[in-house]
């Protein structure tokens, strides 16, 4: 529980522990602001509890580390899509649509969310980091292949591709396209170039008549 009214205690203050949880949360969001902007190795410890207006001490309590602070922001952006899914499943959408709602809504994530910029840009500066991050892309690929499943037996997916080559393909397509867009345009463009690949990938992969 994050909301603020009620987690308030008789004295009007909010219990320790709560606090504390929502600090957390304060600091990896700002680091993860640094990390998106600089990258991990040009952002310090100090730079984090600056920004976020604590002690050097206060952001420790928290974190270990730097590296910590990396893992909790990769695991939170592993932890997001699934949860996402479940978001955009309803009743009346087919596998088809499931797929697509999922894939729009995570572009529009890719375009704005500060956690999962600075979680890409740590998986893409992982050999820097002097500590195993999660692996990449494998979580990606198997949600996406229990819904291409689903997609081939509402006989949605085109015939003679398997489902895990239809998430692979989507999932390669989708890491290049937010990349692309992260260099030549600062992500400003991800929203159309999104819009194009679902065009021609997805309605190669799933046609519609
Ligand atoms: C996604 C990134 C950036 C895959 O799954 C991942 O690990 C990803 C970072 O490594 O894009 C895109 C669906």
């Amino acid at each position: 529980m994050t909301s603020t009214s009620s987690a308030r205690t008789t004295t009007g203050r909010e219990p320790k522990q709560e606090r504390a949880v929502r600090t957390r949360a304060q600091v990896l969001d700002t680091a993860a602001e640094l990390f998106a902007e600089r990258g991990y190795e040009a952002t310090s410890i100090v730079d984090i509890a600056e920004r976020v207006g604590m002690t050097k001490g206060a952001v420790y309590f928290h974190f270990k580390n730097k590296e910590a602070m990396a893992i909790a922001i990769v695991e939170s952006n592993y932890e997001r899509w699934p949860a996402l899914l479940k978001e955009v499943r309803t009743p009346d959408l087919d596998p088809r649509g499931t797929i697509l709602a999922l894939l729009d809504r995570t572009a529009e994530a890719f375009h704005t969310d500060r956690t999962i910029q600075a979680a890409t840009r740590l998986q893409s500066e992982r050999s820097l980091i002097h500590t195993p991050l999660p692996e990449p892309y494998v979580g990606w690929i198997d949600l996406l292949t229990g819904l291409f499943e689903e997609a081939e037996r509402a006989g949605q997916l085109k015939a003679g591709i398997p489902p895990r080559a239809a998430a692979r393909v989507v999932v390669a397509s989708f890491y290049g396209m937010q990349h692309i867009s992260d260099v030549l345009h600062r992500r400003t463009d991800l929203v159309d170039r999104w819009q194009e690949l679902r065009t021609v990938t997805l309605q190669a992969l799933l046609p519609q008549d």
